[in-house]
């Protein structure tokens, strides 16, 4: 088969990639996910991404975040462990180190959304993922890097050779465009399919460039493209909960390229479900609002 191949994204295709849930299943099944995201203007990101990991199934969601930012947690998401970062500005390993000691039998690690971009958290962020590099690959996290962790980086040379092997990277247009040295990025469809898959064979990623039309490229040139959706999803933290879903099946075990690509498709179908029954038009959606869906789009 062509490794050029592109495919769409369809209901059909995507529960054929669904992990089970076979009848003697517990959490550890279903696998374990870190985030490494929120900062004080932002705390709702971390919300937003551990609760999407948690609703398409993964086993346990942990939270690396300050102890300033715990008590905005502690009182909203219930479910969800925490590894406390000391809050000292100046000691990024102090920080980093807190993290990486917790991160054994972690298949899942998200990076970005709501982090910010002081000095101090681009060094966690790098030392985060020198330490990932390190591992051997059965002991390695499968990584998701989005939003902010994608801006600490883009002002890096080569940033690209700084992730592991099979990341996923979930650029909009915007931090495509800071990602690819300043190019303007459309929201426009066609020509995005080249870019997408250009990039993500110069990068070594599995590259999901969103948009009204998403687009998922691997290394190899594969693609699929996603045109479900709805102009509803234009609104703040959406692409928080997709970067979450892709992380919480990357927790059960899902290859790279499948776990975005069904996260990209039920993200969307999510919106779609929820702005229909709920008679909500193209406006007015909340990204909190996909989250108590996303399991009906999952049967
Ligand atoms: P424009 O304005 O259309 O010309 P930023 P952010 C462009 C966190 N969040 N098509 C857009 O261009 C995130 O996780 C936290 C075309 C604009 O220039 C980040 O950590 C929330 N262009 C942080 O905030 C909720 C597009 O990109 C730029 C485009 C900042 O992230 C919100 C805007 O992007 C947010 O998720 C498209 N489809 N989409 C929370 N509740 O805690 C975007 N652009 O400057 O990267 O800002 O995405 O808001
Ligand atoms: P972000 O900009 O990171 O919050 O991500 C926004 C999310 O909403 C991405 O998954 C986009 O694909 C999706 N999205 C934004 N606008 C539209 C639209 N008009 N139609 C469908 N999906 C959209
Ligand atoms: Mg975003």
């Amino acid at each position: 088969e062509s490794p050029l191949r592109t495919e769409m994204l369809s209901g059909k295709l995507v529960h054929t990639l669904l992990p089970e849930r076979p009848l003697n299943s517990n959490k550890g099944t279903f696998g374990k996910a870190m985030l490494l995201c929120g900062s004080l203007p932002y705390p709702g990101s971390a919300y937003l991404a551990g609760s999407a990991a948690g609703r398409v199934g993964g086993g346990l969601v942990t939270l690396a975040v300050t102890e300033k930012m715990l008590s905005f947690y502690a009182s909203s998401f219930h479910e969800a462990t925490f590894v406390i970062l000391p809050e000292n500005d100046r000691e990024s390993f102090e920080r980093s180190n807190a993290l990486i000691e917790k991160l054994e039998g972690y298949k899942a690690l998200l990076i970005g959304p709501g982090l910010g971009q002081s000095p101090n958290t681009r060094e966690v962020i790098l030392q985060v993922l020198e330490y990932v590099r390190s591992l051997p690959q059965e002991k390695r996290p499968h990584l998701v890097v989005d939003a902010d962790g994608l801006n600490n980086l883009s002002a890096l040379e080569r940033w690209w050779t700084l992730l592991p092997k099979g990341t996923i990277i979930t650029p909009h247009p915007g931090e495509m465009g800071r990602l690819s040295g300043g190019i303007k990025v459309s929201g426009g469809n066609f020509e995005r399919l080249e870019l997408a898959r250009q990039k993500a064979k110069e990068w070594q990623v599995n590259l999901v460039l969103k948009g009204a039309c998403t687009i998922l490229a691997d290394p190899q040139g594969r693609t699929r493209i996603n045109w479900w959706g709805n102009p509803a999803l234009a609104t703040a933290g959406t692409g928080d909960v997709l970067a979450g879903m892709i992380t919480g099946f990357l927790a059960q075990k899902m290859d790279p390229f499948d776990a975005a690509s069904v996260a990209i498709y039920l993200h969307t179908a999510t919106a779609d479900l929820v702005t229909e029954e709920r008679h909500i038009g193209r406006a007015g959606l909340l990204a909190s609002d996909l989250l108590p869906s996303i399991p009906n789009a999952l049967v």
